[in-house]
């Protein structure tokens, strides 16, 4: 409305436009999930960025189905953890689910991006950073994906070293995974969660899982074998207070539906340099790399995946379900 030259000079400062209008930026939890955290039930916390930018459509929205469903089935309450027209969601109704795997628009949101997508109405999928932020900031403690980001094999010259690493390094979480993604230099982000001092737990193994494959060859340094230990190795840490950090369960796939190893070595040697000869960066990077894993092994990897994140899912929630007693 233009403003009337007459009148007399209003006391009221004039009205902010629509987008500095203060709208709670708080996640807002599904009514389950609140529930179940008030009653110290056990929640698991489900990544979206696998689902709208990891996994081909429309095996996706089934995935994202199928994922809770197992949640459910070992007695936790699922909460997909995604960001719809500026709010972040922990929990996601069927309709929600079914635009963060079938709207083509869906960003893929790391934790740095979470402040411009809330102030500005956008809608995204949440990676492992932006996940376990917002997770734990919702009061979860659990929370399950297929492969953890890290460093990447070409690091020397691109610098790219995921954000996941940063956050967890900052954030009292415990991250069920299959290791991390097997396109990274697997030793040298090894290191860097040394340095960062996020926790590494191999799960009924001495060796660190190589995503895709059941073992990357590097060991680690200590080995749970029940979901018990588990939570009470987060009792202590809890206990013992001090600088937050996560807290890594690295669950391998099983043997027998890992990548067969010398399919994977050949073709992953082919991604990199696809990758390198388009001149792909930044984000999207890791999609195009698994992509183009799936696509050259003809499914092979998206099956070896899906195990994982299955297994990982399951075990989060056994995990969570230990946990709250
Ligand atoms: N695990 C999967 N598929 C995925 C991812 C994990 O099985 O697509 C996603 C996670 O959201 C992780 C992200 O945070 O890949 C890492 O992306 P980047 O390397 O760009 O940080
Ligand atoms: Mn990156």
């Amino acid at each position: 409305m233009p403003l009337n030259p007459s009148a007399p000079p209003s006391q009221e400062p004039p009205p902010a436009p629509a987008s500095r209008r203060s709208v709670s930026h708080a996640p807002l939890l599904a009514d389950e999930v609140r529930e179940a955290l008030a009653a110290n039930r056990p929640v698991v916390a489900l990544e979206s960025t696998i689902i709208a930018h990891g996994l081909p459509r429309p095996r996706n929205l089934q995935v994202g189905r199928e994922l809770e469903e197992l949640v459910r089935k070992a007695g936790a309450v699922p909460a997909t953890v995604a960001v719809l027209d500026g709010r972040a969601h922990v929990g996601l109704d069927g309709a929600q689910l079914e635009r963060v795997a079938g709207d083509p628009g869906v960003r893929k949101l790391g934790h740095r991006d979470l402040a411009p997508a809330l102030a500005l109405g956008a809608t995204g999928a949440t990676t492992v950073s932006a996940t376990a932020f917002l997770a734990a900031l919702a009061g979860l403690r659990v929370f399950a994906t297929g492969g953890l980001g890290g460093v990447h094999r070409a690091w020397t010259e691109t610098q790219d070293e995921s954000a996941d690493l940063r956050l967890l390094a900052r954030t009292g979480i415990t991250v069920v995974c299959a290791g991390v993604k097997s396109i990274l230099d697997v030793p040298a982000t090894l290191q860097r969660l040394e340095t960062l001092g996020v926790g590494v737990l191999g799960y009924g193994t001495q060796w660190f899982p190589g995503f895709y494959l059941s073992s990357s060859g590097e060991p680690v340094d200590w080995t749970v074998r029940t979901p018990q230990e588990v939570a009470a190795v987060m009792r202590a840490r809890e206990e013992l207070g001090g600088p937050p950090a996560a807290l890594i369960v690295a669950n391998p796939v099983p043997g027998d539906e890992q990548l067969d190893p010398a399919v994977h070595d050949r073709v992953l040697a082919d991604a990199l340099s696809a990758c390198r000869r388009r001149g792909i960066t930044g984000q999207a990077v890791t999609p195009f790399l698994l992509e183009f894993l799936m696509r050259e092994t003809a499914g092979a990897s998206l099956e070896a995946n899906l195990a994982a994140v299955r297994g990982n899912v399951r075990l989060a929630a056994r995990i969570a379900v230990a946990a709250t007693r």
